[in-house]
């Protein structure tokens, strides 16, 4: 499926929303104002923003520690993010789940989870509700490949496999859990992708070209959605920034300087900007106004998330069971 420049545009506009919320919680972090640890996903955004968009509401998404992307792609609140960072009660959850857990279930970002694998369950379960009530609706989980090493990937793939589950499996391979390698990690590549093509629908892509992650992500969703049954999608990426926190450490401690500089090179963001402007799709004053509307909603929302206020210490309970 190719994008129209109307399409490609509008894309191009989220993934440089993503980046931009990401560089100025990173620019902010210092200031120690945000009281939870952030996962940055700067060199992922095409994933997201190619995957969420052939969802609707109605799909939902499970998602990981490293949200932010996920969660604003799939139309998450920008003020609900950045005031859930800074844990205030108009947070996304309230100043009580911080970066790593966001929920916006108006528009079915249903969830992220800090437990490494913990969201890929979760996704098949909504995938199962959907397929048991008959609604043809789709449940993306995202994972990376620190997932992959977890047993419940295998038991969650083969139960949907099994049942033919609504359900699209988006393996993030960003090359690291932490500090080690994939290759460190794993005795093959992803056991069901590899070995069982033919009982579900698998692709590998250049997780930093939109066009990739958006086609494959038209075929496996269409798939999911008239009764073909789960698929998965290997997005090649890679963590520019640390695991945790701000920055990127060029020491060589435990990668290679030179390894993280051939990524920069191969940025999403700034690839596909270079393709617009060369294609005469966006113009330098096109790309100034879309940069400033970006910021001017960035602006807003940290202003808003300082001055709004902290949760009360007679409601610290609230929220532990469901109160309906
Ligand atoms: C079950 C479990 N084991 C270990 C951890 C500690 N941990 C947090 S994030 C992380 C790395 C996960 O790597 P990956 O899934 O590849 O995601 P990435 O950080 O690369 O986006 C680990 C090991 C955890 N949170 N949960
Ligand atoms: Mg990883």
């Amino acid at each position: 499926m190719t994008l129209s420049s109307a399409r490609r545009i509008e894309l191009f506009r989220r993934m440089l929303r993503l980046r931009n919320v990401e560089l100025r919680i990173e620019s902010l972090y210092h200031e120690d104002r945000m009281k939870t640890p952030v996962h940055l996903c700067i060199g992922q955004e095409a994933i997201s923003v190619g995957v969420c968009a052939h969802l609707t509401n109605d799909d939902s998404v499970s998602s990981n520690h490293r949200s932010h992307g996920h969660y604003l792609a799939k139309g998450g609140g920008l003020n609900e993010l950045i005031a859930e960072l800074h844990c205030k009660e108009s947070g996304c959850t309230k100043g009580r789940g911080g970066s790593m857990h966001l929920v916006d279930t108006a528009v079915g970002h249903m969830g992220s989870s800090s437990i490494v694998g913990g969201g890929v369950p979760i996704g098949t379960g909504m995938a199962m509700a959907y397929k048991m009530r008959g609604l043809a609706r789709v449940s993306v989980v995202f994972f990376g490949d620190g997932a992959a090493d977890e047993g419940v990937l295998y038991e969650s793939v083969n139960f949907a496999m099994l049942k033919r589950l609504p359900v699209v499996y988006i393996y993030e391979n960003n090359g690291y859990s932490v500090c080690t390698t994939t290759r460190e990690r794993q005795a093959q590549e992803l056991i069901f992708h590899q070995v069982l093509p033919n009982k579900m629908w698998t692709q590998t892509v250049d997780g930093n070209s939109l066009d990739a992650v958006n086609a494959a992500a038209a075929t496996a969703i269409a798939l999911a959605r008239s009764g073909g049954g789960p698929s998965l999608i290997e997005c090649k990426t890679y963590r520019v920034r640390e695991h945790a926190g701000s920055g990127v450490d060029r020491t060589g401690k435990y990668r290679d300087p030179a390894e993280i500089e051939r990524w920069e090179t191969h940025d999403p963001v700034h690839g596909l900007r270079a393709d617009l402007l060369a294609r005469g799709l966006l113009d330098q004053k096109g790309l100034e106004a879309m940069e400033a509307a970006i910021e001017a909603e960035i602006d807003e929302a940290f202003r808003a998330a300082v001055k709004s206020p902290l949760p009360l210490d007679e409601d610290l309970t609230r929220y532990v069971y469901c109160e309906d």
